[in-house]
């Protein structure tokens, strides 16, 4: 398919001129897969139009909020009749109680909760309060998981293994990364020497249960069983980031489909709907530290925005009903087996993962088990396989390292012609 770029690389030529990269969030300029990305100018169902009228089977789903497909009627109804009400007020509503009893509803270990604007604030709030509640500077999170850009957590493995974080980001001080240890993702012996050497120090063990930041990565049942005791055994809280895997590898999440206790959990993406929300919470004792009860200060404008809740709650709301979140996990394994099946047959070197309504196609031997091993994925071919599906009209992540979302909105028509293009953009 030859598409139509003009309106879209003009406008990518004026944004570089107005914002770094063009872009408000840098895996949008598509450095990763190379060309200019589409400019989009409407949204609906399993389908993305670009500002040059191109119509595309989207699988970024806006990195993962889009789990009934875009512009959902419902929710764009409840969207439109809070903004009658007021876009703002600054003060509690009862839409955040509703709010905070459907997370509970579907998140029993998050007792208490507070809402924020963003995954990033949600992340960077419980690992302050993490700190505050057991008075220990050190954090561990794990290689290639992200949880969004607070400077605590853009850091990266210091010189070999389990040693203390160096900035991963300019502006990130020397000496606030040093509080932070990286450990390979499914490392368990890792983990558990690091926090017998530092057990005392360490606040909390922040993980995406399932990763979709380096594609999607299961735990693998030792790990699993091992955080189930870090808690108990060291005092080191553990932080399930659920900000992408929450309502998505499961209605409850990982927690949920793994029937994991974490003492602290972040929400992000779907409990939104697509508006600016975020959500952290946990147990009673520990959120009990939080202003204005406890000494650990976090705070907001716009936490808990009428209009951001009205679009999270009537997603959660549609999202559990009968029926709903199978149709999105059904579409996301008919597309995983499918690819599976091509793969097999024109004899690529590549394999899928799939958990829920998230996948990844990694290029491959085996799947990757941590960072490492995503690393020497062949990226450059994901590149061209991605430049393939787009002018075919499929609209992956711009990334090998992220993960693709299926919504209820993609039925079996968009599945095949996915797998139409993909049968030739495997050979690129
Ligand atoms: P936000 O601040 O972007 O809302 O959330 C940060 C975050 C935290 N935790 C996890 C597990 C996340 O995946 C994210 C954000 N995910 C990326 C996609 N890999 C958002 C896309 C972007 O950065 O543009």
């Amino acid at each position: 398919m030859s598409r139509a770029t003009d309106r879209s690389d003009a406008l990518f030529a004026a944004a570089e001129t107005l914002m770094p990269g063009g872009v408000n969030s840098p895996v949008r300029a598509f450095r990763s897969v190379g060309g200019n990305p589409p400019f989009i100018a409407s949204a609906e169902g399993a389908y993305i139009t670009d500002a040059d009228g191109n119509r595309y089977v989207d699988y970024c789903g806006t990195w993962g909020p889009a789990i009934l497909g875009h512009a959902h009627h419902e929710v764009v109804e409840a969207v439109c009749e809070a903004a009658q009400r007021g876009m703002s007020f600054g003060a509690p509503s009862e839409a955040e109680v509703d709010m905070a009893r459907a997370v509970r509803g579907l998140y029993p270990s998050i007792e208490m909760m507070r809402m924020v604007s963003s995954g990033t604030e949600a992340c960077m709030s419980a690992i302050r309060l993490a700190r505050g509640f057991t008075g220990r500077d050190g954090i561990v999170k794990f290689e290639g998981c992200y949880h969004g850009h607070a400077d605590s957590l853009l850091v990266k493995a210091g010189s070999g293994g389990a040693t203390f974080g160096v900035p991963d980001s300019a502006g990130v001080p020397a000496d606030l990364a040093r509080h932070t240890y990286t450990v390979p993702f499914n490392d368990v012996d890792g983990l558990r020497s690091l926090l017998e050497a530092k057990g005392t120090d360490l606040s909390c063990v922040i993980l995406e249960a399932v990763t979709g930041n380096m594609g999607v990565i299961r735990p693998s049942d030792e790990f699993l069983a091992f955080l189930a005791t870090v808690s108990e055994t060291y005092g080191t809280l553990v932080i399930f980031d659920e900000v992408m895997t929450g309502f998505r590898v499961a209605v409850g999440g990982a927690q949920g489909l793994f029937e994991f206790k974490p003492d602290l959990t972040c929400l992000g993406k779907v409990v939104g709907g697509g508006l600016p929300v975020g959500v952290y919470g946990g147990r009673a004792e520990v959120m009990a530290s939080i202003s204005p009860l406890g000494p650990v200060y976090q705070a907001g404008t716009l936490s808990g925005n009428p209009l951001a809740t009205a679009a999270g709650l009537k997603t959660i709301d549609v999202l559990s009903r009968p029926g709903v979140f199978d149709r999105a996990e059904h579409a996301a394994t008919q597309l995983a087996n499918g690819l599976r099946v091509l793969i097999d047959e024109l004899g690529i070197e590549a394999v899928v993962e799939q958990v829920g309504t998230m996948m990844t196609l990694f290029f491959a031997k085996a799947a990757p088990t941590n960072f490492a091993e995503v690393a020497r994925c062949d990226h450059d071919k994901f590149g061209r396989f991605h430049r393939a599906m787009l002018d075919g009209g499929i609209y992956l992540p711009p990334s090998g390292y992220e993960a693709w979302f299926v919504s209820a909105a993609h039925t079996d028509a968009e599945v095949q012609a996915t797998l139409n293009i993909a049968r030739s953009a495997l050979l690129s």
